[in-house]
């Protein structure tokens, strides 16, 4: 079975929906193996949006990461990773499917709830960085 990286991030944290969201998880059937709630360091919060590094919204999205706590979780499902992202939808809750996590939890393009991860290299990479450092 498949492995992937789900965060929940900050507002929906703040707005309680923490909880929420892990039951939609587990409605679709994902088994949670590891869940850890903490705060991003920045230099962690740097290595972990790395390959935004350079675009004109990825200082506003290292503070915005690390502005409060998140939950990472660590879940399995057969093809858990594409599963997922249609699960969570776009990335801009405007444009998401009725439904998906974003659509329901979502704000704004920023403030978009969740984080998936969008591959199953990525995932390890996140997970790697959630689950060892901070
Ligand atoms: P996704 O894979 O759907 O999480 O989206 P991206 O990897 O493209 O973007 C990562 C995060 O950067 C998003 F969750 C929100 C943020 N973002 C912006 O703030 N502005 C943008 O124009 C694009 C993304």
């Amino acid at each position: 079975m498949e492995k992937t990286f789900l965060m929940i991030k900050p507002e929906a944290v703040e707005n309680g929906q923490q909880g929420e969201i892990i039951d939609y998880l587990l409605k679709n059937r994902f088994n949670i193996l590891r869940m850890k709630q903490f705060r991003f360091s920045e230099d962690s919060a740097r290595r972990f949006y790395a390959m935004h590094e350079g675009k004109p919204f990825f200082e506003d999205l290292v503070s915005y990461i690390t502005s409060g706590g998140v939950v990472g979780l660590e879940i399995q499902k057969e093809s858990a990773v594409t599963t997922l992202r249609e699960l969570v939808g776009a990335t801009d809750p405007a444009d998401a499917r009725p439904g998906t996590v974003r659509y329901i939890y979502g704000t704004d393009l920023r403030k978009n709830a969740v984080h998936a991860s969008d591959s199953p290299e990525s995932a390890e990479k996140e997970l790697d960085i959630v689950f060892t450092e901070d």
